[in-house]
């Protein structure tokens, strides 16, 4: 094996977790129900038709899950607040809600890790779904920025660094077109729609937490995405660029004051009229930081279908005889990491990055020795190489999360892919780390510090 690169001594190390995938805790201290609550209790929706009832039991475990954390040497956590926990449904504090996040922070602190928030994690509370019609309505990115601006007001003075929304994009078109995630709508003009709420959610949210307090660094975090064409056949290329404008561009535009290619307005048909153009220059806040998570690329060719006609392209599974694959089916591609920053870094003037996630499903069970996850031994060495030439090129990244300290609740899977570097026996929530935590481990321990 050849040695582990040398990143920058500043580099950040840290594992990254969202609230409804390991929290559980969910009718407890006043927790509201959120749309993922409402979405697991539809029959057929998750795989094994589980919920974020107990997930790992963060809510009780979360001592225990800081110290292991601390024991893996990572130093930086990013989390997600549940926004149902925290606001009550009349807009007040919840003052239990907030305490079991203050008492996080304590542990955090107390063992020298520095917290990193986001603050929607795709969680919505129920009654703004019924109420409002979730994100399809302005009024929920209006309550957005009250929360966001609750949370400073209350947390702010133990939060270095936070973002408003992670990855919209499946908020909007996971859960309004392609209807797998919460609240499961089949509806291509209204995921544009509620994408373009989300990041005035984000601007609003920007705007009300910087009124409140002027010592955050504050971003977003998104999944951009890199789509390669099927053929060099023209329509193919043309496909792959309709994938990437509707991943990328919906949401890095607003960020830079531009407005949606014309091909996206020509989507949203009619809804468009709901959209004033002074929001724009809401969502285009300055921002101090912007998060990328990274999994895999994608490959698309002409569309046939007519659901594929109106969104203009469709995906091929990748060949798992040509490429390797994680347990989840998606496609190794470390050199997409590059690839995809500086195709972005190209389009729109960025600011500093963080990887925010990245991670492998490796579901490989615990057995005598423990758990030898080599898929993901593999993926997070090939990453993290990529990640190192980037940095030594000059590309400014600044940290890397992996995606997830913990098995969890992997949304519209259920609990049947694993992505954390810990193993979780959900039966007993005993925490076994597995090689992958390790490996990783002993190649933070031994950077430059
Ligand atoms: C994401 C998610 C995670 C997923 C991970 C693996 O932001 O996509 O933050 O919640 O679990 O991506 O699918």
């Amino acid at each position: 094996m050849t040695d582990f690169p040398r990143f920058p001594p500043s580099f950040e190390w840290g594992c990254a977790t969202a609230a409804f995938q390991i929290e559980g805790g969910a009718l407890e201290g006043g927790k509201l129900p959120s749309i993922w609550d409402e979405f697991c209790a539809q029959p057929g929706r998750i795989k094994d038709a589980s919920d974020g009832l107990v997930a790992c039991d963060h809510f009780h475990r979360f001592r225990e899950d800081v110290a292991l954390m601390a024991d893996l040497g990572f130093r930086h956590y990013r989390f997600s607040i549940a926004w149902t926990r925290v606001v009550r449904e009349d807009g007040c504090a919840n003052p239990e809600g907030l305490d079991f996040y203050r008492r996080l922070l304590d542990a955090l602190h107390e063992k020298g890790i520095t917290p990193n928030a986001t603050l929607y994690h795709w969680d919505l509370p129920a009654h703004l779904q019924h109420a409002n019609r979730g994100w399809l309505g302005r009024e929920t990115a209006i309550r957005f920025a009250d929360y966001a601006a609750l949370v400073a007001r209350e947390l702010g003075d133990r939060l270095q660094r936070v973002a408003t929304l992670n990855e919209p994009w499946c908020s909007a078109f996971l859960g309004h077109d392609i209807g797998v995630f919460a609240p499961g709508l089949q509806d291509r003009p209204s995921a544009l729609l509620a994408a373009h709420h989300l990041m005035l959610a984000h601007g609003l949210g920007l705007q009300a937490w910087r009124a409140e307090r002027s010592d955050t660094q504050l971003g977003i975090v998104l999944n951009p995405e890199l789509c390669d064409a099927f053929s060099d056949a023209k329509p193919d290329a043309m496909a792959a660029r309709m994938a990437e404008m509707e991943r990328n561009d919906v949401f890095f535009n607003p960020l830079f004051n531009r407005e949606w290619p014309a091909e996206m307005l020509e989507q949203i048909g009619e809804l468009g009229v709901h959209r004033p153009a002074e929001d724009l220059r809401i969502c285009a806040q300055p921002l101090d930081f912007i998060g990328l998570n990274y999994y895999t690329r994608s490959v698309a060719q002409a569309p046939q279908t007519p659901a594929e006609l109106c969104r203009g392209y469709r995906f091929v599974s990748p060949d798992a005889k040509a490429v390797a694959l994680t347990d989840i089916g998606w496609e190794i591609h470390p050199q997409g990491l590059r690839r995809v920053i500086e195709k972005l870094q190209s389009q729109w003037p960025l600011p500093p990055i963080w990887i925010t996630e990245n991670g492998a499903a490796d579901n490989t069970p615990v057995g005598e020795r423990g758990c030898d996850d080599v898929i993901r031994l593999h993926y997070l060495r090939t990453h993290l190489e990529q990640l190192a030439d980037m940095i030594a090129s000059g590309i400014d990244v600044r940290g890397y999360y992996v995606w997830s300290l913990l098995d969890n609740f992997e949304w519209a899977h259920g609990y049947t892919q694993r992505f954390g570097v810990v193993h979780v026996d959900y039966a007993t929530q005993k925490r076994t780390p597995k090689a992958s935590a390790r490996w990783l481990q002993q190649q933070i321990l031994s950077q430059p510090t």
